[in-house]
């Protein structure tokens, strides 16, 4: 289940570098190209799936397994004590830009409302 036209497969290919935080068997986590934060990391299944909604239907387990690889990222990050935000951008009024779907780890400092 890869898509030969989304960025996030290839990175997931490893045909356009990233810097990689983690990886699983089927999870991979890489630091986001334009970090809002210290810590800015993408987490993001192996495997295509358009958005949240997408994943959860198809691979409720798997949709876990990302979240439990996002917590792994924050302790590993050192930004778990302090708290972390997790987003998930999903569609167009959500501000989805890249259609694979991946979840946000924000960390490093106090966070605002990033509602706009
Ligand atoms: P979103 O708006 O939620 O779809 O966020 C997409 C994020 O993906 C955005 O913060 C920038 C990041 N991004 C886009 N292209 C690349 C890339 O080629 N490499 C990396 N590391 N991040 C990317």
């Amino acid at each position: 289940m890869i898509d030969a036209d989304c960025i996030f497969c290839k990175i997931v290919a490893g045909d356009i570098p990233s810097t990689k935080v983690l990886e699983t068997e089927r999870v991979f986590a890489f630091r986001d190209l334009h970090p809002k934060a210290p810590t800015h990391v993408l987490v993001i299944p192996k495997d295509h799936y358009a958005n949240t909604a997408e994943l959860a239907d198809a691979d409720p387990a798997l949709a876990g397994e990302v979240l439990n690889a996002a917590a792994q990222v924050a302790a590993a990050e050192g930004v778990a004590h302090d708290g972390w935000r997790l987003l998930a951008n999903t569609g167009a009024n959500g501000g989805q830009e890249v259609f694979h779907v991946h979840f946000h780890v924000f960390g490093g400092k106090r966070l605002g409302p990033m509602l706009s």
